[in-house]
């Protein structure tokens, strides 16, 4: 078996594993990433639209921040349309100046396996990681095999960025672990076409038919979302029955002028709550999906993970500055506090605004009006609409504290 020593051993290069690896690296930290896909299947992929501006901090300061900057949609607000009417949520407005940024996640991670194509650090495509030692009493251990041959690599720390379906979260033992989950009674159908998107900002619709999320990637390419129930599959859905579904849940104005075209992609994703506490055991870090899931209708997935890149990168340097290891101890409670506040806005968001009776039944059920009130409540107030916007835009995150030396510098008695 062939061996290999790192300080950090990053399972996964998705946006976790990829920006956390340019960060360390930033900080003359060496780290060597692990990925079990091909480095095309990870870049292929297509998934969220929507950075927060500490995500955009983080990829400047990771150095990647070029294409972005010319390419990404800085937004200033949202619209909730309810059964076609339409409500704006003035985000700047309402945060004093804060913005995000429509810049697909596709992008996001080829700008970043670019910057590390080119910093020439290691990476292992194809190359799924199969075990994790990980105890107090010696070396951490990453074992992967790639190409037939079995490889394993010594490190201080492994950073989990595996994803939902890692080996990460199961390697903490299971009375350790406390997993917290919700599964939705729908999913997510989205198409990307080739085709000027119906609005200068994103459209979040309720309808009674369900909901349905105009986006978008660029001036000529959208992303659309529709609500489906989990029995759905994504064969019977013709781009020609998706458009007509479309229609019918947009508001009338963007429903007139929705331009039509093939779609390049078309799939479902389920929806669910899902946070593992704690995020940390031992040597071991879960970052990202490997920890926790929301529901996509925040906008939150993509960039919850990059605060817990933000919290682990800020430890580890603290560390590899020469801080005692007990700076290191903070990850979990720092990354959580963000993680249940993002949790509790996508449910809260997913609540208000899909249709939860079964089979779009006509009657609203008494959970259903309350919601509807709720976020009539929501819209028609100031402080309402502040609250929805400070969470879309993001909170801030928080700066771990430092930790002083254990060897105090002996204290020198000066006679007065
Ligand atoms: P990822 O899952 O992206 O990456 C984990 C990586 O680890 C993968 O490349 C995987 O191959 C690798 N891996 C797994 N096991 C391994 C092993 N044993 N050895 C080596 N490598 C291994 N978020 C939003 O904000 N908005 C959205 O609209 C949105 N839509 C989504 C749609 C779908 C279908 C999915 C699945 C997610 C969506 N998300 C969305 C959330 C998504 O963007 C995630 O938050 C984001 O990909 C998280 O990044 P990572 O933590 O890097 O995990
Ligand atoms: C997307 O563009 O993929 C997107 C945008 C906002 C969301 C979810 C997905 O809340």
């Amino acid at each position: 078996m062939k061996t290999l020593q790192t300080k950090v051993a990053i399972i996964g290069s998705g946006p976790s594993g990829l920006l956390l690896g340019q960060l360390l690296h930033k900080q003359g930290i060496d780290n060597i990433i692990i990925e079990r896909s091909s480095a095309q299947h990870v870049q292929d992929r297509i998934r969220a639209g929507i950075l927060e501006q500490g995500f955009v901090e983080l990829l400047q300061q990771a150095g990647c921040e070029q294409r972005l900057e010319q390419e990404g949609l800085v937004h200033h607000g949202i619209y909730i349309s309810v059964e076609g009417k339409k409500t704006h949520v003035n985000l700047t407005k309402l945060t004093d100046g804060k913005v995000v940024t429509c810049y697909g996640q596709t992008e996001v991670t080829r700008d970043l396996m670019q910057a590390r194509q080119a910093s020439a650090q290691t990476s292992f495509y194809s190359a799924p990681v199969n075990q994790i030692h990980n105890s107090p009493q010696s070396k951490a251990r990453v074992c992967f095999e790639m190409d037939g041959e079995p490889y394993q690599i010594e490190c201080d720390f492994i950073a989990g960025c595996d994803g939902y379906h890692g080996v990460s979260r199961p390697s903490i033992p299971q009375d350790i672990r406390t997993e917290y989950e919700r599964i939705y009674p729908f999913g997510w159908l989205g198409l990307l076409a080739d085709t000027p998107p119906v609005c200068d900002e994103l459209i979040y619709c309720k309808h009674s038919r369900g909901f349905a999320l105009a986006s978008q990637r660029s001036e000529t390419r959208s992303r659309y979302y529709l609500q489906v129930a989990n029995s759905e599959k994504v064969e019977e859905w013709s781009d020609e029955r998706f458009w007509q579904e479309l229609k019918l849940r947009l508001p009338a104005e963007e429903a007139a002028k929705l331009q039509t075209g093939p779609s390049i992609e078309k799939s479902i994703a389920p929806l669910r709550s899902f946070v593992c506490e704690p995020m940390q055991h031992n040597n071991l870090f879960l970052v990202g999906d490997a920890a926790h899931i929301v529901p996509p209708t925040g906008a939150k997935g993509l960039n919850l993970a990059a605060s817990d890149v933000a919290a682990l990168y800020q430890v580890l340097s603290a560390y590899y500055a020469g801080q005692p290891r007990q700076v290191v101890e903070q990850y979990s409670d720092v990354c959580l506090r963000r993680v249940w506040n993002a949790e509790r806005f996508s449910w809260w968001m997913t609540s208000m605004l899909h249709h939860f009776g079964e089979e779009h039944e006509d009657k609203r059920s008494f959970v259903e009006k309350m919601a509807d009130s709720e976020l009539e409540f929501y819209l028609h107030s100031e402080s309402g609409m502040k609250l929805i916007a400070e969470q879309y835009v993001g909170l801030p995150y928080e700066q771990i504290k430092s930790v002083e030396s254990e060897v105090k510098p002996h204290a020198v008695q000066v006679n007065s």
